[in-house]
């Protein structure tokens, strides 16, 4: 790695001269305020360090090495590639330190506080702002609205890089699974009416939540709204049953009871009831309202069942998206809905890339 110190005026300044020395790949390791000049202490006037560094190649790593001939090849490549993952690791741990509002120029210090408030993972957005001051240092000239279309190039290169569908094939059967009162049956009635309306699709209900009295009424009302089949179970025998009594369905959706998945025990007695059938989909639904801490930790506790989607509800009742770019980001759990009120069947959008970007920047007409 090659390091190099700059005293500027301001990041701006310094950013043409890192281009230059070290090149377009260059990473800024860490700024802070110095004072400079000045006779005795007086006069001094405040200038920026800046510790720039560009990474030298693996290769030339390797070339370099004393004697390359004594090690297997492959060795030699695995230890070089895992000194390199660790120094990068390093330096981004420097840059998430680094690289706060007070270094940033005014343009991206207003998209960070931004960013901030839709509470945004910090280490998400000094990736960002990294990225984002590298792009203005090659083009200093960079307008407000061209650095907020960069900014959303770049939340969507994230996402699309995060959100591969875990299942190969279209699921027939989809079970919705999650907390109390996020809003599985809602989103459920939204989805059904989905597949029929929009894909003209033979949909079935089942629903295994005889926890509560009114649940199973709940979805009989859509259920008998759409004019559609629906099942009740109590175990995994009913449900077999209930899957054949469905079979001339072409896409079965399942209600679940809300529980508490934050305990473990609830989340053992939901797999004793799953079947063990790789054309079943499961979706956790999740309601934006939760802490993001609560969130990950019900995703956490997950890890026995495999959970192909997220569902997030209740888009409308907060002003902050950030947990959406943090779940995709730290799962990589495709989102295929985001429900944005309590309208059935329309308030659901299906999520893209650029929805989400739209989302996190503040710029969607969407609730
Ligand atoms: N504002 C808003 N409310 C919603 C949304 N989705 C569902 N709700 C409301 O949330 C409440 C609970 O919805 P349900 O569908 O019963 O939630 P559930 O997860 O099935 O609840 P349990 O089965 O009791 O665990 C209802 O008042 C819904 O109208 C949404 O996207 N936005
Ligand atoms: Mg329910």
């Amino acid at each position: 790695m090659r390091l190099k110190t700059y005293t500027v005026n301001n990041i701006t300044e310094a950013m043409p001269m890192i281009k230059r020395d070290l090149g377009s790949e260059a990473l800024i390791l860490n700024t802070k305020k110095v004072k400079k000049g000045g006779l005795f202490g007086f006069f001094q006037k405040e200038k920026l360090e800046v510790i720039a560094a560009i990474e030298t190649r693996a290769t030339e790593k390797t070339e370099s090495r004393e004697k390359p001939q004594q090690q297997p090849q492959k060795p030699v490549e695995e230890k070089v590639t895992s000194e390199l993952i660790d120094e990068l690791k390093n330096i981004k741990q420097f840059m998430m330190q680094s690289i706060d509002d007070k270094s940033l120029p005014e343009s991206l210090a207003s998209l960070n506080r931004r960013l901030v408030k839709q509470d945004i993972d910090a280490g998400i957005r000094s990736d960002l702002m990294a990225k984002l001051l590298l792009e203005t240092g090659r083009n200093p000239e960079c307008t407000e609205q061209q650095i907020e279309e960069l900014a959303r190039q770049e939340i969507i290169r994230l996402i699309e890089g995060h959100q591969q569908s875990r299942s190969s094939k279209d699921p027939d059967f989809i079970c919705f699974i999650g907390p109390t009162g996020v809003g599985k049956t809602t989103t459920i009635a939204k989805i059904a009416a989905d597949y029929m309306l929009r894909e003209g699709k033979k949909v079935g209900l089942i629903t295994s939540d005889t926890y509560r009295i009114a649940a199973v009424e709940q979805l009989k009302t859509y259920a008998g709204i759409l004019d559609i089949p629906i099942k009740v179970v109590e175990s995994s025998a009913d449900l077999n049953e209930a899957m054949e009594d469905l079979a001339e369905c072409e896409i079965i959706l399942m209600d679940t009871a809300g529980r508490n998945y934050q305990q473990k025990q609830y989340i053992e007695e939901l797999e004793l009831l799953l079947p063990e059938n790789n054309k079943v989909q499961i979706n956790l639904v999740l309601s934006l309202t939760s802490k993001y801490e609560d969130m990950k930790k019900i995703i956490d506790n997950f890890q026995t069942i495999k959970m192909d989607q997220l569902l997030l509800t209740k888009k409308d009742e907060t002003s902050s998206s950030g947990a959406i770019l943090n779940l995709v980001h730290d799962y990589s759990i495709p989102i295929r809905y985001i429900a944005n009120g309590q309208n059935v069947p329309d308030d659901i959008l299906a999520v893209t890339p650029e929805l989400i970007a739209d989302f996190v920047l503040g710029d969607d007409d969407n609730g």
